[in-house]
């Protein structure tokens, strides 16, 4: 049996959408195949995709099996049942581990789901994809990427994307999926702010504590300003949230105070009121890098 898993913290959408697909992909070429994993999904695996009629295998893993890791490469992510010496290939996109492998595929690309698509061309068998794989393979593309606006977006994402099109005929999944995604960030604000938390010191430039959100349409969150003050004062006197609203692309950077203001628009060259606005939007990262380049 060949088994397919995904790093042992969390599953997010890409692991998820590329062992399911990999897995039909494999059975249709007469390969036995599993996609095994304990982890638990993240918010980025939405209720309506988990409730298609794919998922995770239930299988215990035999002292016969051979390893394919999804989505990740490092070592320190490996889920127990796995043999490491019986591992035949690593698909992934997080740089850092090329060398560590023999059969390794890490390709800067927005997704690991991209690759799949582009196996399912090369084999011949992208006319026998089902329409639930297909949406399956989009989310994870759209979530990898932001929606396309992530740096690491490449043409072949979006060829991948359009060919999906073609077997779902969704047209219209972006504004869908995120908006569902969307729904559960707002159904617990708190939980979503406190798992995309980052408190790491930086410099003087930007507080230690940086939240982020990503969603796809500003105006609902906006309007509850105060639960996001609230609970990011729960963190202390200085911290500033970035959200991410990928339906404008742009990155709306709510402060504590009207210093940390002062140094963003600084930082920025812009003004602002309650928030900063900023076009087109920024990752965490990108701001964090940014105030690194000033000192
Ligand atoms: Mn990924």
């Amino acid at each position: 049996m060949v088994v397919l898993t995904v790093g042992k913290s969390y599953i997010d959408i890409d692991g998820y959408a590329s062992g399911i697909a990999y897995r039909e992909l494999l059975t249709m070429q007469g390969i036995s195949v599993k996609f095994v994993s304990n982890a638990v999904t993240n918010s980025s695996v939405t209720k309506s995709l988990l409730n298609l009629p794919y998922g995770i295998d239930d299988y215990k893993v035999n002292s016969d099996d051979k390893f394919i890791l999804l989505d990740f490469s490092n070592p320190n992510f490996i889920p127990e049942f796995v043999d490491i010496g019986k591992v035949i290939e690593v698909i992934d996109h997080h740089p850092g581990y090329e060398d560590y492998w023999d059969n390794s595929v890490i390709e800067e690309i927005g997704a690991v789901a991209t690759i799949i698509v582009e196996r399912y061309q090369k084999c011949g068998l992208l006319n026998k994809m089902k329409k639930e794989i297909a949406l399956l393979l989009m989310a994870a593309i759209l979530d990898n990427t932001l929606n396309f606006t992530a740096k690491i977006t490449s043409d072949r994402d979006r060829n991948a994307y359009k060919l999906l099109q073609d077997i779902s005929k969704e047209y219209n999944f972006a504004e869908k999926y995120f908006l569902e995604c969307q729904k559960c960030i707002e159904a617990d604000l708190k939980t979503s702010i406190n798992n995309d938390m980052k408190i790491e010191y930086v410099n003087d430039i930007i507080p230690d504590v940086f939240g982020q959100l990503t969603i796809w349409d500003i105006k609902k969150i906006l309007d509850n300003k105060s639960e996001i003050y609230s609970i990011m004062n729960s963190y202390g006197n200085k911290w500033i949230i970035n959200i991410i609203s990928l339906k404008d692309n742009i990155s709306y950077i709510l402060y504590s105070d009207s210093i940390v203001k002062s140094k963003l628009e600084k930082l920025f060259n812009c003004r602002g009121e309650d928030y900063l606005i900023i076009k087109p939007a920024l990752i965490r990262k990108e701001v964090m890098k940014k105030a690194k380049e000033v000192i």
